[in-house]
C-alpha cells in the first residue's frame, strides 16, 4: 500500500541533488537561525500535491508555511521537505526527506530518504525497518560502549542549559557523541547501528515522526525525554535508545529536570 510513498520521497530527493544557488533563496523564518530555502518550499509542494493524489483519504502536515490540513481526516502525512535545512544550505550533503503517517493518533508508515547517499529507511507499523529494502535492527550495547547523537536548536534557547546538562554527564558515560543536525537521520542511524542512543530537548513533530517509527521497528525504545509516549500535535522532547541504555538515559533526563533552573527547559 505504500510502495507509492517510496517513489514520491525519492523524486523528492531528486529535486534536493538538483538544488543550485541554494544560498541566492534563504530567508530568515523565526530568526538569523531558523532558515527556508525556496527548495524546503518546492520539496514541500511537490509532496503534498503527490501525496494527496496519491493517498486523499490523507490530509497534510508540513514545516513550511504552517502547512495543515487535516481537518476530518482520519490520518496525516507529517512531513519534513528537507530535515537538515543548514546542512543542506552549507552543502554538507547529511539532509533528508522525512515523511510520517500519523493514522488515529498512531504512527502507521515512516519513509526517510538522504539522497545524498541513496539511502532510504522504511517502516510500516508492525512489519520492521528497512534500509534500501534490508532489514535494520538497533544494537544491544549498554550506555558506555554507546555513540551518543543528539539534536539541538539555536531559536529554542531555552533548552541550551540542558542540552549540555545531558552532554556534560553523557560525554563522559558513552565512547563518543556527535551532532548531525538532522533528527530524522539521527533516529534512522540508531535504528540502523550506526549510533546507539539519540536525545533532543525540544522538537517539531514533522522531524522526528517518521524516524520515530523506523527506531521503534528496528527495536528501539523511543519516547519523550520524562519517558512519556511522544506527541505529534506540537513540539516534543525525544529519546531513543536500545533496550541496554534508554533506561539510563531516560533517568538522567529525571535527574536533570529535577534541577534548578531546568523548568520548561525538557519538553
Ligand atoms: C533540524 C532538526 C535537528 C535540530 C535542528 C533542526 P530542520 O530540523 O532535524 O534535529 O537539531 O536544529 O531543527 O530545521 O533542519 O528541518
Amino acid at each position: 500500500m505504500y510502495q507509492q510513498i517510496e517513489t514520491i520521497v525519492k523524486e523528492a530527493g531528486r529535486i534536493i541533488l538538483g538544488a543550485h544557488h541554494i544560498e541566492r533563496s534563504v530567508e530568515e523564518k523565526t530568526s538569523a537561525c531558523d532558515l527556508v530555502t525556496a527548495y524546503d518550499t518546492a520539496v514541500q509542494e511537490y509532496l503534498r500535491k503527490a501525496l494527496l493524489t496519491a493517498y486523499p483519504q490523507f490530509g497534510f502536515y508540513g514545516e513550511e508555511n504552517d502547512c495543515c490540513e487535516t481537518e476530518g481526516k482520519c490520518g496525516w502525512f507529517i512531513v519534513d521537505p528537507i530535515d537538515g535545512t543548514a546542512n543542506f544550505i552549507r552543502k554538507l550533503h547529511h539532509s533528508c526527506v522525512s515523511i510520517g503517517l500519523l493514522v488515529e493518533g498512531k504512527m502507521e508508515y515512516g519513509a526517510v530518504y538522504n539522497p545524498y547517499f541513496d539511502e532510504l529507511f522504511t517502516a510500516q507499523r508492525g512489519k520492521g525497518a528497512f534500509l534500501n529494502g534490508e532489514r535494520i535492527h538497533v544494537t544491544d550495547v549498554a550506555m558506555n560502549e554507546s555513540m551518543l547523537l543528539f539534536g539541538s536548536a539555536i531559536y529554542y534557547r531555552e533548552t541550551i542549559p540542558a542540552t549540555l546538562r545531558f552532554v556534560e554527564e553523557l560525554f563522559p558515560q558513552t565512547l563518543d557523541f556527535r551532532r548531525g543536525g538532522s533528527a530524522a537521520l539521527d533516529l534512522c542511524y540508531v535504528a540502523a547501528g550506526r549510533a546507539d542512543v539519540y536525545f533532543e530537548c525540544c522538537i517539531r513533530p514533522w522531524d522526528y515522526a517518521a524516524g520515530s517509527l523506523i527506531a521503534q521497528e528496528a527495536g528501539a525504545i523511543v519516547t519523550a525525554l520524562d519517558g512519556s509516549p511522544l506527541r505529534f500535535a506540537d513540539r516534543c522532547s525525544v529519546a531513543a535508545g536500545n533496550p541496554k541504555n534508554y533506561a539510563q538515559l531516560i533517568e538522567l533526563s529525571k535527574k536533570i529536570a529535577a534541577e534548578p533552573d531546568m523548568k520548561g527547559r525538557i519538553l
